[in-house]
């Protein structure tokens, strides 16, 4: 393809080390062999064998096996980072990549954070702050009043003055949370109870403000890029609008559809946004975008999961320019020089089930990946066949990004590399992605944020993989999951036979003989969530209390709901495994959990 910013950097930093795992670690460590920088990966106890660690040059344990135990563990980063001498740090996505205290607690020993500034985090981290920094530089939110609420009179007040519906926000909030949306007057005290209440519980704090309700909105962000030389700029825009529950399923660039007046006045106030905060590096700016008219909504002050569309369309390489800009090098281009080239769409290919729409995680042992190729087709994954997708982490196996002309061969192509891809071990989200993209509404611009969930119908789609004969097979030899052998008698076109199938033991039901092998950890998955059968309730993975269900002294049965967790974006049940009494609650609303924490006992 095209590349429009040399990867060539003057050897500032010899030795980076990247404080992540999966597809992102995977991309950050390519991009440094690229420019002849040293790589150290660090990883936890089940990430011992993982992509990144065999790409990497050097490699440190954190141990643990939950994020909160690996990943999240400071001082078992800052160690790793002294012992292998590393002079720069890239944090990715999630974990560390927008925690001040982590950029500043580096600095401090003379390392570089791969990222911005850590007071432009703080400014961006909270939404009070991060409006009114936007505020500063005439970039505005969605109309509303930005006064905290105190009387659903208020409520009333604004929707017969503004129209209906309303919007009502948590002040210090963040993502998809503490969102209620009041139809009418009869609604309003009902919703702002319920507002507060959620807020508190989210978020510790229960202030809540409103804004007038866009009923149909796209999501489009803004990529920028800034140097520590006060020049910044913008990279064309994104389209994320294809999401469920705040989880992007696919992304595009060019936002297409949007006038190029009204694409450029975004990229100013996306530059202003982040010139305002004194931001560096390299940063979304994120607009809801309605009828010709976009508002601010807030910054991500990281690398973005969907950075490659960006790359695709600018050829521009993101990785490298964030090391370029970290090490004080000058941005090479200017604003006038920045062309947008095709379209690019990118689809992200989770280890869940997408049938019926429930998108229940699917971890496991990957037995077969072939990613397509082709004209156009680039895979940016985390994983080969033989790797595990564990529970502890995000799902996300890796990112396919089609590169085409124009939108529809994009699409076409998109889809031809869909039905290409070979997966098995693991459900996936491509089902999903191939109906949104051969969705009439998909293909003519009509989607909006809630389209996934309100208009898509996902009914019909299942995850079509795991064949059991093969499982196990793994490219690298590893040894099989034991197979159990279960007789079951079926009827084909009316008649009967007895068939004898053998299944990995993790897919049994209970009724069949077990071999005497202790079984693989792999229930945990969210949607209905077991605890561990002893009578510990344990979360599954990294998350926020959202409820707590019960107390102490309570009779529990079994399948019923103990905590309700929020974790990676979607609300999980957390069920008793074991019918008794509730005699110890570890936890309240709003608390953060960590994968495999206690958070109620049942005797
Ligand atoms: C809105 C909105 C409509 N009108 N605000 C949800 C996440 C949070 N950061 C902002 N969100 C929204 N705010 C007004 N005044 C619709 C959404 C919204 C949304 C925004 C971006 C991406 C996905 C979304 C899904 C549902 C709702």
């Amino acid at each position: 393809m095209f590349e429009v910013m040399s990867v060539y950097i003057r050897r500032v930093f010899s030795k980076v080390l990247i404080a992540n795992r999966g597809e992102i670690a995977v991309r950050v460590i390519r991009a440094c062999q690229e420019m002849g920088i040293e790589t150290v990966a660090v990883y936890s106890e089940l990430d011992r064998n993982a992509l990144h660690v065999r790409l990497a040059d050097e490699s440190f344990a954190l141990g643990g096996e939950t994020a909160t135990d690996s990943y999240l563990n400071t001082e078992a980063i800052l160690s790793a980072i002294d012992r292998s001498g590393a002079q720069a740090v890239h944090p990715g996505y999630g974990f560390f990549s927008e925690n001040a205290d982590f950029a500043r607690a580096i600095t401090e020993r003379g390392v570089t954070f791969i990222g911005p500034p850590p007071e432009a985090i703080e400014v961006m981290g909270d939404k009070i702050s991060a409006r009114s920094a936007a505020e500063k530089v005439g970039v505005s939110g969605v109309p509303g009043n930005a006064e905290f609420l105190t009387d659903a009179s208020e409520v009333v007040a604004f929707g017969d003055e503004n129209g209906w519906p309303v919007a009502i926000k948590a002040a210090y909030g963040g993502g998809g949370r503490g969102m209620k949306v009041v139809r009418s007057a009869d609604g309003a005290s009902h919703a702002l109870e319920s507002a507060q209440r959620e807020a508190q519980a989210y978020f510790g704090r229960s202030e809540c403000y409103l804004e007038r309700y866009l009923t149909k909105p796209r999501h489009i962000e803004i990529q920028v890029l800034c140097d520590q030389h006060g020049n910044a700029l913008y990279l064309g825009a994104r389209d994320c609008s294809a999401q469920r529950r705040h989880q992007k399923l696919v992304e595009e660039s060019p936002a297409p559809g949007i006038a190029d007046e009204i694409y450029h006045a975004m990229g100013q106030a996306a530059v202003a946004v982040a010139k305002g905060c004194q931001y560096t590096n390299a940063g979304t700016v994120e607009f809801l975008y309605e009828d010709g008219s976009f508002y601010y909504l807030e910054m991500n002050t990281r690398l973005q999961v969907e950075h490659p569309v960006t790359e695709m369309v600018t050829g521009v390489d993101l990785v490298a320019q964030q090391l370029r800009v970290a090490a004080g090098e000058k941005l090479e281009m200017t604003q006038d020089e920045v062309e947008i080239n095709g379209h690019a769409i990118e689809i992200r290919i989770n280890a869940e089930d997408p049938a019926g729409g429930a998108f229940l995680p699917s971890p496991g042992p990957i037995t077969r990946l072939v990613a397509p190729s082709g004209y156009g087709v680039r895979w940016d994954g985390g994983y080969l066949a033989g790797d595990e997708i564990s529970q502890f982490y995000d799902n996300l196996v890796g990112k396919l990004i089609c590169w085409g002309h124009d939108r529809d061969t994009a699409i076409a192509r998109t889809l031809r590399a869909l039905r290409e891809f070979e997966i098995d071990g693991v459900k996936t989200t491509i089902p999903a992605d191939i109906a949104i993209l051969e969705h009439p509404d998909f293909q003519a611009i009509e989607h909006s944020t809630k389209w996934v969930e309100e208009h898509l119908d996902l009914s019909d789609v299942s995850a079509t993989t795991t064949d059991s004969a093969t499982a196990g097979a793994g490219d690298d030899g590893e040894v099989a999951e034991p197979k159990v052998r279960r007789d079951v008698d079926v009827e084909v076109n009316g008649k009967r036979f007895a068939v004898s199938m053998w299944l990995p033991e993790s897919a049994m039901a209970p009724n069949v003989v077990k071999t005497n092998r202790k079984p693989t950890r792999r229930s945990g998955s969210t949607g209905q969530t077991a605890g561990s059968g002893s009578g510990q309730v344990t979360v599954p993975m990294q998350g926020t209390v959202v409820k707590v269900l019960v107390e102490v002294g309570q009779e529990i049965e079994v399948g019923e709901t103990v905590i309700v967790l929020e974790a990676m974006k979607m609300e999980n049940n957390v069920t008793a495994e074991k019918a008794g009494t509730v005699t110890d609650v570890r936890v309240e609303a709003g608390q953060s959990v960590g994968g495999g924490d206690v958070v109620a006992v049942i005797e």
